[in-house]
């Protein structure tokens, strides 16, 4: 005569339980949805092209600007950066991404014969690293004398770590000494 109410119970405890379960599962799921967005907004996609700047036969740049383009991201932003080089064949290049500090990925730092073969004229490479620390940066050549005319900016931002302070409009100011 007891078994009906105890049986009751323990259905009601496996309900509760499964409820649970779902509920838990829920969150994970809806948790795993928005990481999903927000890991694919954190994708950035650039391309590098080292060549000869117009009417020039020593100045090197990229993207045929002085300084080159400004990669701007966020902390931890995937950054997949394609360097085509465009020099004549027997001219190779890498590209530093001088202070990142490239966690997992030391193939990807751009020093020629230490981390990576160089790029020879007329080829690509595809740098895919993390952005990571923030900061102000910079990325540059790292063949020959190259890094004179052949660099840019690179700024990582950090959101939950915004300035303090109200900031001035400004914009990374870079020297050479070509
Ligand atoms: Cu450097």
């Amino acid at each position: 005569m007891y078994d009906a109410p105890f049986s009751f119970l323990c259905l009601t405890t496996i309900d509760r339980t499964q409820t649970m379960f779902r509920l838990l599962f829920a969150i994970v799921s809806v948790l795993a949805v928005i990481n999903g967005v927000k890991a694919a907004n954190r994708h950035r996609e650039y391309t590098l092209t080292v060549a000869y700047a117009q009417n020039f036969s020593s100045i090197i740049l990229i993207n045929d600007a002085f300084p080159a383009s400004l990669l701007e991201v966020e902390l931890n932003d995937i950054l997949v950066i394609h360097v085509r080089n465009n020099l004549p064949t027997n001219e190779e290049v890498t590209i530093h991404f001088h202070g990142m500090l490239m966690r997992q990925t030391p193939r990807m730092d751009g020093m020629a014969y230490i981390t990576q073969i160089p790029i020879p004229g007329g080829r690509q490479f595809t740098h895919v690293f993390h952005a990571y620390p923030a900061g102000t940066y910079f990325y540059h050549s790292h063949s020959s004398l190259q890094a004179v005319t052949a660099f840019g900016p690179l700024l990582i931002l950090d959101s939950e770590r915004p300035w303090k302070l109200p900031e001035v409009p400004s914009g990374p100011l870079l020297f050479s000494d070509q």
